[in-house]
């Protein structure tokens, strides 16, 4: 049997060579649960972390916006662009088809296929099952192998609404928020706060009818903007307009990110990404920390027989948290016995 560090280096070598292979079966390493992956992984990890901070790091960016607005069609025809230009971008989405979808979102890896069979260009999907905040459980792992594979830019497309916005704009460096022209979106993005965490902001579908609407959307958000002070300092947000059917505004775009990125190269990445390691441990743990006590055979089995009793009492749930509660305590800060003797 091979040592596991000899294993995991030739893991981390097969990913560095740029073996598509290689680090497909690494990501799926890191979303692995099972204890002997978990083991590797984090062999592994260690090595893309040590890698990674002697180099010129990439741009990660969070694209975010509602179901349906088109990120998944603007990062197909942004990432052909980014492409041509003579980059590499690695993407990492969420696979809706795995999970009852909205139609809307349906078929997502079609709407990628050019991009899909491109050899300067990644494309992940993680399973729907495994999304929390509104991205995969292991998206931060997961960027950092795109990373030590050395693409140049990084794109975690989020699902979902509300929380996810704040999860995705924790733990990367730039912030892309797609809407579309009409519907209130403009309005409803501004309520929720999201707007504060906007780096960029994508008004697509800047086409066909929806063009005029798109152009008045934009002076909006660039009056509206104003009022915002920036969450990530040094840097401006920024309004673009496009089509990612018909391509138009999508060089402007990328501009735009070459701009963000120029800028995030000139701050110190160091404690950027210190940052949002430091966050990313928080939430890991925390997610660690309730399934772990959720799934404690004292806890299973104390809720099963309350529910029960509730039940059959049509009761209050008031007590039963109580003794869950004070169960949960015993467990984990066990009383001291030597004090009583
Ligand atoms: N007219 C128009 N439709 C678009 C554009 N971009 C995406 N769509 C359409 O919007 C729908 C949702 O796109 P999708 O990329 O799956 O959105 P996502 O859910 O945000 O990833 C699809 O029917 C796309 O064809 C665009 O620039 N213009
Ligand atoms: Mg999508």
């Amino acid at each position: 049997m091979e040592s596991e560090a000899i294993q995991a280096e030739k893991w981390f070598e097969g990913i560095v060579r740029g073996d598509r292979i290689q680090l497909g079966k690494a990501l799926s390493l890191v979303e692995s649960d099972r204890d002997d992956d978990r083991k590797m992984a984090v062999l592994l990890l260690e090595k893309c972390d040590a890698h990674v901070r002697s180099r010129k790091r990439s741009c990660r960016f969070a694209i975010s916006g509602a179901p349906g607005v088109g990120k998944s069609t603007l990062l197909e025809t942004l990432g052909i662009h980014i492409v041509e230009m003579g980059r590499t971008i690695g993407v990492l989405t969420i696979d809706p088809t795995s999970a009852m979808s909205q139609g809307s979102i349906l078929g997502d890896k079609s709407r990628m296929s050019k991009l899909a069979v491109s050899s300067k260009a990644f494309i992940r999907s993680s399973a729907a099952g495994q999304v929390l905040g509104g991205m995969a459980r292991r998206s931060m792992e997961m960027m950092l192998l795109l990373e030590t594979a050395g693409y140049d830019i990084i794109f975690l497309e989020t699902v979902g609404v509300g929380q996810s916005e704040h999860m995705a704009w924790q733990f990367t460096d730039g912030f892309i928020l797609v809407i579309q022209p009409g519907g209130g979106d403009e309005l409803q993005g501004m309520k929720r706060g999201i707007t504060e965490l906007t780096d960029i902001l994508v008004i697509n579908k800047a086409d066909g009818a929806l063009a005029p609407l798109a152009r008045m959307a934009k002076a909006q958000f660039e009056t509206a903007l104003h009022y915002f002070s920036p969450l990530r300092s040094n840097w401006e947000a920024k309004v673009v307009t496009c089509s990612a059917i018909e391509g138009t505004g999508i060089p402007d775009l990328y501009q735009t990110i070459q701009s963000f990125e120029e800028n995030l190269n000139a701050g110190d990445i160091v404690i950027t990404r210190n940052r949002q390691q430091n966050m990313w441990l928080h939430w890991s743990l925390e997610l660690l920390a309730k399934k772990l006590v959720m799934q404690h055979p004292v806890i299973t089995q104390k809720l099963e027989t309350v529910k029960a009793k509730l039940q059959e009492s049509n009761g209050s749930p008031f007590r039963a948290e109580y003794e869950i509660e004070h169960l949960m305590k015993s467990l984990i800060f066990p009383p001291d016995d030597s004090k009583n003797k």
